[in-house]
């Protein structure tokens, strides 16, 4: 029987990975090898990720390469990959580090949970069963931090929101305007699932093992820290405001019903 994960869209966006990419294209095309497409979508990468990306392309129709014109955030990257994969015949469309923290082997766990029923599934740390391996303190607690402070100023209930190992169906991201989606940095991560929670869309999570990349740099940056605490606290206090609003108007309906019942 056909599965919506025939046909998958793996975005992976890439910035100086030139060691990286071979190694991560070949894992994933060795543990897909049917219903699985590459898009790499490369920002003007000094290191020629983007030429080597286009080689490997060339020997393999499996991989596709967008080529965007400068370092313009990963936010950018993913959703320029979007809208190339929404404009072709592709239902599921995954998003996957090139660096190697998310292992292409259990990209399966995600796509099998899609078949089952979710619209988007987060590949999660922080779930029972999910794990970080080689992750320095530092970047742990920036990571723990982050995902507490981003649930109690949103409550999406989501474990891992910044994760960025994820499977959405095509209906998920054609249901964000994701022409209003303007989080250049990693916040975008939290900007993109809160939207699809707050849509009604049935997202879920499943534990993955995240191990530290080998090869190459982190692209981590203080401003993509900043970006994302002012947003995250610009988004909860939204959310919270429109929250009581509700609650408000709420009360005042039941309040004035009970008041006119009175006189009834
Ligand atoms: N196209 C593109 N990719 C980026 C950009 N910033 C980061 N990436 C890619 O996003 C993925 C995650 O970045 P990484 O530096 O490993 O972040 P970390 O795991 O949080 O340290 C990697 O595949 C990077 O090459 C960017 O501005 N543009
Ligand atoms: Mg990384």
């Amino acid at each position: 029987m056909a599965k919506l994960s025939d046909k998958t869209l793996v975005i992976i966006p890439t910035f100086n990975e030139k060691e990286n990419l071979p190694l991560i294209i070949n894992r994933l095309l060795a543990a897909e090898p049917e219903r699985v497409n590459v898009l790499v979508v490369d920002d003007n990468s000094p290191d020629g990720t983007g030429e080597l990306a286009d080689d490997m392309a060339a020997k393999d129709e499996r991989i596709k390469v967008m080529h965007r014109q400068g370092k313009g955030g990963l936010g950018g990257a993913y959703i320029a990959g979007f809208k190339w994969g929404l404009d072709r015949d592709y239902e599921i469309l995954c998003e996957m580090d090139a660096d190697g923290s998310h292992a292409p082997e259990q990209l399966h766990l995600l796509l099998d949970r899609i078949d089952s029923g979710a619209e988007m599934v987060i590949g999660s740390r922080y779930v029972r069963g999910g794990k970080t391996v080689n992750w320095p303190a530092s970047r742990q607690i920036l990571s723990r931090g982050g995902n507490l402070y981003a649930s109690m100023a949103l409550g999406a209930g989501l474990s891992d929101i910044t994760g960025g190992y994820r499977a959405y169906r095509r209906e998920v991201l054609e249901g964000i305007d994701l022409d209003a989606v303007d989080s250049a940095g990693y916040v975008f991560q939290v900007d993109l699932a809160f939207r699809a929670v707050m849509a009604g869309f049935d997202v879920r999570e499943v534990p993955i093992t995240f191990t530290e990349r080998e090869l190459g740099e982190s692209k981590m940056s203080g401003n993509i820290v900043s970006e994302a605490m002012i947003q995250v606290t610009k988004w909860g206090a939204a959310h919270r405001a429109e929250q009581a609003k509700n609650l408000a108007s709420e009360f005042w309906r039941i309040g004035s019903g009970s008041f006119i019942n009175m006189f009834k």
